[in-house]
């Protein structure tokens, strides 16, 4: 470990300010790493150029990330896979100093086809001695790279030889298997895609591949937390959280496959797509047999694990994709907050002024606004949710993404703006001829609600046919209750 680049004078005129997390967090980040060799990984949003010649196979395309390319030497595929210190940005004002491989958070998605012969040379160039295993990939014992039972450790400097023959199809992964816990934890996976030989169906018009994972970064602080156990604050696809993931896109009838891989420490997730269902087609397992698929909205992705999902995408639209698991579609700042739902805020604000200056209360109806209050947010840390959308801000932000489908893609590969709903079928502020025709009161009553000082008032409009109207709303007592809601 360095000695301390900071005085001791330094430490307590930093001490009395929210400033410290950061210089102590770099402090650690500092420890052992050579900064030459600690490139910059921001997730690509560029269009997909696959990163090697000729294959034999459609590609996928690893939204945010990259292939790792290759050569074939005498009928060998050859990889070079270096495990390194990376600097990643999660998404715009959020950077970490994490490891990863070919200086990117996650590894780029190895690729290659059922049959090969492949040859993957592991460069150790962190501090730390370290292992790759190819999760789910039939091979030999030798080549599965658990440290201490399978192999010795990469140390620092060395280069490893993994070699074997593949013997299967699928979504597969690889990841660190030495010091598991810290180096999973900090960003060391990726994911490994092995084409079918003789494919019984012709590839899909789409094809996309999205490592899910989960990270501990205190707000301000410059790296993540491998110890945490069970407090993820940061939940990303491909090493970025909303705003900073890439949209996935489809042209109008495309056959889209999904390639889902989860490698979070601790958690499950429950990826539900908008606009569709689909089938789970295959998993780290093998390909699902049609007779066992079943169609879904949501897939369940345990830990260790791949789905792939494929549907067709047959309806035009913005259609979001996230974990359903609400946690996970918060950042940093959604964590460890009182709940102060409902509560009266006035006077609070005045009251605690004079104590912290600048305080301002926050919550009292929710965590919706937190991202667009335009509030200046902690060095290096984002905001509680997601982004600017077209109608308004968008409330989630962290494991979410948005699927883009469209009649006609731009020529140039680039993502497709915001789609524009066709007349009358966007959902719009209900026009007061509707509300009369069906005999809806309820935006009278919300006004007369406020004139008569919050008591309580019947909400049908006894004008309106009561036909109309559904049985719980003719009851006294459950207009009261919707009344004060
Ligand atoms: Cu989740």
């Amino acid at each position: 470990m360095n000695p301390s680049p900071l005085s001791r004078r330094d430490f307590f005129s930093l001490a009395g300010s929210a400033a410290l997390a950061v210089p102590a967090a770099r402090l650690l980040a500092a420890d052992g790493e050579r900064p030459a060799l600690k490139p910059t990984s921001t997730g690509s949003t560029q269009p997909f150029v696959p990163a090697s010649g000729p294959s034999g196979y459609k590609p996928v395309i690893t939204p945010n990330g990259a292939t790792l390319p290759w050569k074939i030497v005498d009928g060998v595929k050859v990889f070079h896979l270096i495990p390194e210190p990376v600097t990643h940005e999660f998404a715009p004002g959020l950077v970490a100093e994490c490891w990863g491989y070919n200086g990117r958070v996650h590894g780029p998605t190895i690729e290659a086809i059922e049959g090969d012969r492949v040859r993957i040379y592991v460069t150790n160039r962190l501090a730390a001695p370290t292992t790759v295993h190819w999760h789910g990939v039939l091979l030999p014992s030798g080549m599965d790279g658990v440290g201490g039972v399978s192999q010795k450790a990469i140390q620092p400097g060395e280069t490893f030889k993994y070699e074997f023959t593949l013997r299967q199809h699928g979504t597969l992964m690889y990841h660190s298997h030495h010091d598991e816990m810290t180096q999973m934890q900090l960003g060391m996976m990726g994911l490994f895609i092995i084409h079918p030989k003789q494919p019984t169906q012709p590839p899909p018009d789409r094809d996309y591949a999205i490592m899910l994972s989960e990270w501990k970064i205190e707000v301000g602080a410059r790296r993540p937390d491998p110890n945490e156990m069970t407090d993820f604050n940061v939940f990303t696809m491909n090493g970025r959280s909303f705003p900073g993931t890439q949209a996935l896109v489809a042209k109008k009838g495309d056959r889209v496959r999904i390639r889902l891989g989860n490698l979070s420490t601790m958690s499950h997730h429950a990826i539900h797509l908008h606009g569709y269902y689909f089938k789970v087609v295959a998993t780290d397992g093998g390909e699902i047999p049609v007779a066992g698929q079943w169609p879904e909205t949501t897939v369940h992705m345990p830990t260790g694990s791949t789905r792939t999902i494929e549907f067709v995408a047959d309806e035009p639209g913005d259609w979001v994709m996230h974990c359903h698991m609400l946690h996970h579609v918060m950042t940093q700042m959604g964590h460890n907050f009182g709940n102060l739902i409902g509560i009266d805020e006035t006077g609070l604000n005045q009251a605690i002024r004079p104590l912290v200056p600048g305080y301002m209360t926050m919550g009292a109806t929710g965590m919706g606004d937190m991202g667009d209050m335009g509030m200046a947010v902690p060095p290096n840390s984002l905001p509680m949710v997601g982004g600017p959308g077209q109608y308004d801000y968008i409330t989630m932000g962290g494991m979410f993404t948005i699927l883009k489908v469209r009649e006609e893609l731009p020529a140039d590969g680039s993502e497709p703006e915001w789609y524009k709903s066709p007349p009358g079928t966007l959902a719009e502020p209900a026009p007061e001829a509707d509300l009369k025709r069906d005999g809806i009161a309820f935006a009278a009553a919300t006004a007369k609600l406020e004139a008569r000082g919050k008591k309580p008032l019947e909400l049908c409009d006894p004008a309106a046919p009561a036909g109309n109207a559904s049985p719980l709303l003719r009851q006294p007592t459950a207009r009261v209750k919707i009344a004060l809601q």
